[in-house]
């Protein structure tokens, strides 16, 4: 663990009621294997490379441009090019109390002095509205961003208040000043309006919530008793863009933008819950059941049209055109995490699960300096590699590219992954609960005082073994509860004391718990299935109709072109399922059909039968690790076979 002392749990996310209580990174610390890597690639690389490009790009002198009074000549970058300063100061925050790091609190620091001196002293702050020569504060709510820039603010200045509470470095101070003019100027009698790019909701919620006032989640639910009410303005895309087409209780399914649409949500929960409104709170609930059953990929990504960036309708889910912003899959991680320590449900376990294997793991390089803004599930060209040198437009890359003109997505990888230790486990009344699999350390108290430590060990998702060890004698029981995941019929569950007893069993998917009174040496054991399975779409998502995918355990398995003859493509592969994907050699095998049928002036009627075909057993990789291998093409869904 740290050295640092925390006076209050640093975790991103600690609401006032509900079902669990999140452990922060002070009770749990992951220790290795598969996030534990990522966490230190953070630390090591993308950390440096997003401050460097922060840097080169122009948008932290932005700050300096303001204080000296240079705006707007000099400003460079997106209008909205100050948020990724603060997620990136957040990205900071919860890496310094996870590593200690002095390097990085100096970063910290020097960053948050340039962020201060461009404060206007009744506590506005943004670098591209509101000096002459720039439009008019507040006047371009649609397009403006600028609650938008302070959500991410206040989700910074949250992170440093609840790792370093006593810190003299000022950034909690700018927070509240701004936070204290969003509620002048939008409270009630001020601007009836709300931001085009939702997220300042959770971060005034969760401002309030560790500064202790209600204020701000007073301010929030105005903002989102507002949205739906049409005072943005009509735009090409019609106001279903940045959701002000419908109240968010009226809401039915996730539409409009996708990113805009998680971060809205996960702010309604925390309205939800600090309010006390178990209606809009149903209503979310039974919003995330529509968008999960019709409007999401087998990846966990969200977003099928490039033009809006947005959800499709139900069904639209094709593969090439996903959209899938890595920055929507946050979105639905913050969005089900709230629901998760709302309800205790294990769904939203699973699909954070999925979204991380498959969005937020896939959307970063190997060496943690590129990364992919776009998430598609099949990739029909090669493409080119990107210019390190270069900035590149968001969606046009086919191999991960260091940045992005607008480069939201990478210090948000770079947050949730520095933040991770506290999605892992839960306490509540009865026991801790682990909703994440990874090797970790966990330290905590139950409500009655208990303390509780256990350390988790796996290789998971190499393997299904997680093995749990307990390192605490306990006078009263407790429950152990974990997460079986949807998919893992079949799990084992072995319980063995120190004192001899020994049980093993079958459980279902879902959640599993184990009560007693643990003593230091106990052991229970988890194992999930983790052969290949096949999944088959509803036949609704016409555009995979008659294809398969191969899992196995939470990651999602792709054929990519490299391991096929260097002449062949995917595009026309169809897999024999009259073998089954096999394991070999860590890999797992599947038996394709490889061919196309002859160019023909118009390919459609009946073929002339000029179908060269090769039968080949194929290595598929993790979809997570796609493009490591230079330049390929790739698919996720596979067409089946026809039987002959
Ligand atoms: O508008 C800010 C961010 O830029 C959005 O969240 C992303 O989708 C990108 O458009
Ligand atoms: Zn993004």
């Amino acid at each position: 663990m740290p050295s640092v002392t925390f006076t209050t749990t640093p975790a991103p996310v600690l609401p006032s009621r509900g079902t669990l209580r999140p452990l922060g990174l002070n009770e749990v610390r992951i220790t290795g294997g598969f996030w534990g890597r990522r966490q230190e690639l953070n630390h090591d690389a993308t950390l440096t490379h997003i401050g460097n490009r922060l840097e080169s790009e122009g948008w932290l002198s932005n700050f300096d441009l303001a204080a000296a009074g240079m705006l707007p000549q000099g400003r460079r970058g997106a209008v909205f090019a100050d948020s990724e300063v603060y997620k990136y100061l957040e990205a900071l925050a919860w890496e310094i109390a996870r590593s200690g790091s002095e390097r990085l609190e100096g970063t910290f620091r020097s960053i948050v002095t340039r962020v201060a001196a461009a404060q206007e002293p009744d506590g506005y702050l943004n670098t591209s509205v509101g000096r002459t020569g720039q439009i008019p504060r507040w006047s371009d709510l649609e397009w403006g961003h600028e609650l938008y820039c302070l959500g991410h603010l206040f989700q910074a200045a949250v992170a440093r208040v609840r790792t370093r509470p006593d810190a003299d470095d000022g950034l909690v101070q700018i927070a509240r000043r701004a936070a204290d003019l969003v509620c002048e100027v939008f409270g009630n009698g001020g601007i009836e309006s709300v931001c085009g790019h939702p997220v300042v909701e959770v971060g005034l919620v969760e401002l309030g919530r560790a500064l202790t006032t209600q204020r701000y989640a007073h301010q929030a639910r105005l903002f989102i008793e507002r949205r739906g009410r049409r005072t943005l303005n009509d735009i090409e895309w019609s106001r279903k863009y940045f959701q002000d087409d419908v109240s968010v209780r009226d809401t039915e399914v996730l539409h409009g933008h996708a990113v805009r649409a998680n971060y809205l949500a996960a702010g309604a929960v925390d309205v939800a819950i600090e309010t006390g409104d178990e209606e809009l709170l149903a209503s979310l609930r039974q919003q995330w059941s529509h968008t999960i059953a019709r409007r999401t990929y087998l990846t966990g990504g969200q977003g099928s049209h490039h033009q809006d960036e947005a959800f499709g309708e139900d069904w639209e889910l094709p593969s090439d055109r996903a959209y899938s912003e890595t920055c929507a899959g946050i979105g639905s991680i913050m969005f089900s995490w709230r629901l998760l320590l709302a309800s205790g449900e294990p769904v939203y376990a699973d699909l954070i699960e999925r979204t991380l294997y498959n969005v937020v793991a896939a959307a970063l390089s190997r060496d943690g300096r590129s990364f992919y803004y776009t998430n598609t599930l099949h990739q029909r060209v090669p493409g080119t590699p990107a210019d390190p040198d270069r900035t590149w437009p968001r969606a046009s890359s086919s191999l991960r590219a260091p940045w992005f003109e607008v480069s939201c997505c990478p210090p948000n990888i770079a947050r949730t992954l520095a933040s991770l230790d506290a999605y892992v486990a839960s306490v509540n009344g009865d026991g801790v609960q682990l909703h994440q699999y990874a090797p970790a350390e966990v330290r905590t108290h139950l409500e009655d005082g208990q303390s509780v430590q256990f350390d988790v060990d796996t290789v998971y998702p190499e393997n299904g073994r997680v093995l749990i060890t307990i390192r605490s004698d306990s006078s009263q029981p407790w429950n152990l509860s974990l997460r079986v995941p949807a998919w893992a019929y079949g799990t084992r569950l072995r319980v063995q004391t120190t004192d001899g007893e020994s049980e093993e069993k079958t459980v279902e998917p879902g959640i599993v718990s184990v009560r007693r009174a643990f003593r230091a040496g106990d052991h229970v054991e988890l194992t999930l299935p983790m052969q290949p399975r096949i999944s088959k779409p509803d036949p609704r998502i016409d555009a995979i109709r008659q294809c398969v995918a191969i899992e196995r355990g939470p990651l999602v398995l792709a054929v990519e072109s490299v391991d096929l003859a260097t002449s062949d493509d995917v595009s026309a592969v169809a897999i024999d399922l009259r073998s089954q994907p096999h394991e070999r050699d860590g890999r797992v095998w599947i038996s394709l059909r490889i061919g196309h049928d002859s160019d023909r002036d118009w390919p459609y009627g009946t073929p002339d039968g000029a179908t060269a075909e090769r039968a080949a057993e194929v290595p598929l990789i993790p979809y997570y690790d796609r493009a490591n291998r230079g330049l390929s093409t790739m698919r996720i869904w596979l067409p089946v076979l026809e039987p002959c």
